[in-house]
C-alpha cells in the first residue's frame, strides 16, 4: 500500500497528464503535451524538430503504456497509474534514489531543461507550469525553495533530489514536493 502522501502526488501527476481531464491518460494527452511544448519553445509544426519531438515522446507513451496498461485498451486510468507508481515505488527501495531516479524519471529534467544547457533557470520552470496547465503556481517562490542550494538555478543533481523527494519521499515537508505544484 502506498502512503497517503504518495497517492496524492501521484494522483496530482495523473491530473497533469489527463490533461482534457477524461480520466484516462492517453496518446492524445501526450499529443497536446507536444503541442504545448513546442508552442512554450516555439517550434514551428513542420519543422524536422517538432517531428522528432513528436517521435520521442511517442516513444515515451509507448514504454508507460508498456508498464501501465495492465488491462491493454490503449490508455491509462488512474487505478493503473497508481498501481505502476507503486511498482517503482517498491522497486526503488534499498536502491540509491538519486540513481533510481535517474533510470525511471531523468527525461523529465530534460523536458525542464528547455535549451538543453544543462541546468533550469526560472524562466524554463515558468514555461514548464505553463505546459503543465499549472497557470496559478507561484513559480517564482516555488522555484526558490527548488533551488536547494540558492545559486539561482536548478541543476541535474539537485532535480534528481527533488524527483527522489517527489516519487519517493513520504517527507510532507520536502522541497521537491512541490515540483508539480501544489497538490
Ligand atoms: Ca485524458
Ligand atoms: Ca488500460
Ligand atoms: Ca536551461
Ligand atoms: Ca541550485
Amino acid at each position: 500500500m502506498l502512503s497517503q502522501l504518495l497517492e496524492r502526488k501521484y494522483t496530482h501527476l495523473f491530473d497533469i497528464y489527463d490533461s482534457d481531464n477524461n480520466g484516462w491518460i492517453e496518446a492524445a494527452d501526450y499529443m497536446h503535451h507536444v503541442k504545448m511544448v513546442t508552442e512554450v519553445r516555439g517550434i514551428p509544426a513542420d519543422s524536422p524538430a517538432y517531428k522528432q519531438f513528436e517521435e520521442d515522446t511517442m516513444v515515451r507513451w509507448e514504454q508507460l503504456c508498456g508498464i501501465a496498461d495492465r488491462d491493454g485498451d490503449g490508455r491509462i486510468s488512474r487505478q493503473e497509474y497508481l498501481e505502476s507508481a507503486e511498482v517503482r515505488y517498491y522497486m526503488s527501495k534499498g536502491e540509491d534514489l538519486v540513481a533510481h531516479c535517474e533510470v525511471e524519471y531523468g527525461s523529465l529534467f530534460d523536458l525542464f531543461d528547455t535549451d538543453g544547457n544543462g541546468y533550469i533557470t526560472v524562466e524554463e520552470y515558468r514555461d514548464i507550469t505553463k505546459i503543465f496547465g499549472l497557470e496559478d503556481v507561484d513559480h517564482a517562490a516555488v522555484f526558490a525553495r527548488l533551488d536547494l542550494d540558492g545559486d539561482g538555478t536548478i541543476s541535474r543533481e539537485e532535480m534528481m533530489q527533488l524527483l527522489a523527494d517527489f516519487f519517493y519521499r513520504n517527507d510532507p515537508d520536502a522541497p521537491g514536493n512541490l515540483l508539480f505544484g501544489q497538490f
